[in-house]
């Protein structure tokens, strides 16, 4: 075995210096034990600190530069260390070591709800004054629920592996066909809860869903891979396209505010027929941001849970809801939802 060299044992040397410094300033707790660690440590004549930087001249030229900067870092270490130690006991005790209870305590910073749960729990009091009970559904759904169920043939895009995040498929053999049925996978939107609720009850029916679904979308500005909707579904005899843009105008009054414009696209989705996309304009006024999709529920879907589409019609939406919260206060980027940095969440 071989000593090791002088700097690493020096260099070692000041570390343990800095471990003892720091654990020695934060266990006192009067400023007589502050003051006497200071004195241990920082001492302008026979401080510690002192010694390690006279050792200094007992080094090798070639090693100083490496220690000089090391030594810099400890005694700059427990120079904050002593200033902070001297605060906390500051004032606080008498000349005896007893607290003194007068003084104003340090307010404890309370936490609160994230924007996005604040968002949700309005959503919930919004549609649940016009009548929307809540429901729920499993984030870890079957392939039945995500696609087969809402009409979703087994040749569409929107199935691709690549598009979505199966589970438990990686031992599948090529020639099997397309994946369905009971193949496990993150659900990919809330429209799952539909077939699971109208599965359940029988009309009338009024509900939203909400809750996270997950996409391999490449994150930008507006888009995340895990992100929220909240879904509509409302089926009861006579309900009508009229309906839906009623409630969807009025929703987006309430949330967003009077002044908020949303429009109506044509569209196209497997399950609602018509379909239509509805857009909101952004903040700032010149351009649209896609809120969601929404239409009246295809005769195909009714049929399938055992609904008679002779009888009743329904109207179907889904929003995003990140898209919504970073809307109504004027966020710009999806991400900073994500980040948990408390300088931007504590403005909600
Ligand atoms: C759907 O997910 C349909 N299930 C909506 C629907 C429900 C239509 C009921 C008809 C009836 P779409 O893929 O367009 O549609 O997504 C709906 C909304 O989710 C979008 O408008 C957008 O607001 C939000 N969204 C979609 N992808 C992302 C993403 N990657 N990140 C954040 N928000 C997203």
């Amino acid at each position: 075995m071989t000593a090791a060299d002088p700097l690493s044992t020096a260099l070692a040397e000041l570390d343990a210096l800095r471990d003892a410094g720091l654990s020695a300033l934060e266990l006192a707790s009067t400023p007589e034990r502050v003051e006497a660690a200071r004195v241990e440590f920082l001492g302008q004549k026979n401080g510690r600190v002192k010694s390690a930087q006279e050792r200094i001249k007992t080094l090798d030229p070639s090693a100083r530069k490496a220690y000089g900067q090391r030594f810099n870092a400890v005694k700059g270490d427990l120079e904050s260390a002593f200033e902070a130690a001297r605060l906390r006991v500051e004032r606080k005790t008498d000349d005896r070591g007893r607290i003194d209870v007068t003084l104003p305590g340090v307010r404890p910073r309370l936490g609160h709800r994230h924007p996005l749960t604040q968002t949700a729990e309005e959503l919930i009091d919004l549609f649940g004054r016009i009548g929307f009970e809540v429901a729920r559904g499993p984030e870890v759904e079957d392939v039945r629920h995500n696609f087969d169920a809402l009409n979703i043939p087994p040749s569409h895009p929107a199935r691709d592996p690549l598009d979505n995040f199966y589970l438990a498929v990686g031992e599948r053999t090529s020639g099997e066909g397309p994946i369905g049925g009971d193949v496990p996978m993150l659900r990919s939107q809330t429209s799952t809860v539909q077939i699971r609720v109208m599965e359940a009850q029988k009309p009338p029916v009024r509900v939203i869903a909400i809750g996270r679904v997950y996409r391999p979308d490449t994150v930008d500005a507006t888009h995340s891979f895990m992100f929220h909707q909240v879904e509509g579904l409302m089926v009861d005899r006579g309900v009508t396209m009229a309906d839906l843009k009623s409630v969807l105008r009025l929703f987006a009054r309430a949330y967003l505010g009077r002044d908020v414009t949303i429009r109506f696209r044509p569209s196209f989705f497997p399950f609602t027929e018509p379909s239509v996309e509805v857009d909101m304009l952004w903040h700032g006024g010149h351009r649209w941001v896609e809120m969601g999709g929404a239409g009246m529920v295809d005769p195909n879907v009714l049929r399938a849970v055992g609904y008679d589409p002779e009888e009743v019609t329904g109207f179907a939406f889904g929003l995003g809801i990140e898209r919504l919260c970073m809307r109504r206060h004027a966020i710009d980027d999806i991400r900073l939802l994500y980040q948990n940095d408390v300088r931007f969440l504590r403005q909600f």
